[in-house]
């Protein structure tokens, strides 16, 4: 299978100089034009000023590709006609010659195609409320349970059953760790109530990753709180968050376009106060990121 990669990404994995992928369906499926395409851009200008190279990743006109173009990035933020691929979507969009973003496990995927072992983003995709009936339960997480990349993001948005979603990764054997904290991150508050093990830096983290690796391992989650300054409440997330799936309910919104759905509906119903937030998480994200991909091409 053919997968493209920029110069820039050809160079650094050739020099075996760090590199952390990005997704590129938070820029598609997951924030409003031109905020999407204006935080993909600063998410990669903190990824080069951590010293590693920035590799979003995306299908472009049936190509895998590993490293867009700005221009790429751009189409991606603006188009209606880009698919959101999870892992199980991407062959169809190839063999169709088809533009599509990739999600937590579509990325994962195409990133450790090119050996790529650090990957920043927002929130992953996880168990949702009504899995019970739906079984509505994300492709991020069997990914994350045999892929050996290290996810460094924001926990996950309460829009999902937190508690279930934490069980489901131990239950596979994905190491979850919190940045410096003992609680996994609810994206836009620090505080979700559940307990995951503490690393405490980028160090710790790379020696535990090496551990993980020669056991067989596949992913790992590396939890960073939101920003302080940017925090919100998580009682007035949470009645926002009702609405949002009370109009999902609504509308009968089943599968794929659930995660979408419920991301534009919470983004509505708060104010620009959460942009703010997600967009400031993504770009910690992405320092904290370049960090560990510093310290593991280290040694
Ligand atoms: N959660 C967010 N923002 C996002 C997503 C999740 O806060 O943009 C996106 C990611 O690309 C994630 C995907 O991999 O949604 C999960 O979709 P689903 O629930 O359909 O598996
Ligand atoms: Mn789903």
């Amino acid at each position: 299978m053919r997968i493209d990669t920029s110069v820039a990404v050809a160079t650094a994995i050739a020099a075996k100089q760090p590199l952390v992928a990005l997704e590129s369906t938070v820029i598609a499926h997951g924030l409003p034009y031109p905020q999407n395409v204006t935080v993909a851009r600063e998410m990669e200008a903190v990824i080069r000023a951590g010293g590693a190279t920035p590799a979003t990743i995306g299908v472009v006109a049936g190509v895998a590709t590993v490293g867009l173009a700005d221009e790429v990035l751009e189409r991606f933020a603006q188009a209606s006609d880009v698919r959101k691929l999870a892992r199980r979507d991407i062959p169809l969009c190839i063999a169709d010659g088809a533009y599509g973003a990739t999600t937590v496990s579509a990325t994962m995927a195409l990133a450790h195609q090119k050996g790529i072992e650090v990957f920043a983003t927002g929130g992953i995709g996880g168990v949702h409320r009504d899995a019970r009936s739906s079984f509505d339960i994300s492709a991020d997480l069997t990914e994350l349970a045999k892929t050996p990349v290290i996810v460094v993001c924001a926990g996950a948005k309460s829009i999902l059953d937190l508690p279930a979603t934490v069980e489901y990764l131990e239950t596979v054997g994905v190491p979850v760790y919190g940045y410096g904290t003992n609680e996994f991150p609810a994206f836009y508050s620090a505080k979700s109530g559940l307990s995951v093990n503490v690393a405490a830096d980028v160090h710790t983290i790379a020696r535990a990753w090496r551990a993980h690796r020669a056991l067989g391992g596949g992913g790992m989650i590396v939890a960073v709180p939101p920003p302080a300054e940017y925090a919100l409440d998580p009682a007035e997330i949470e009645q926002h968050i009702l609405r949002a799936l009370a109009q999902a309910d609504a509308a009968g919104i089943r599968g794929q376009a659930v995660t979408p759905f419920l991301l534009s509906a919470v983004m509505r119903e708060t104010s620009g106060e959460s942009m703010r937030t997600n967009m400031a998480l993504l770009q910690n994200n992405a320092r904290i990121a370049a960090a560990l991909a510093v310290a593991l091409a280290q040694g």
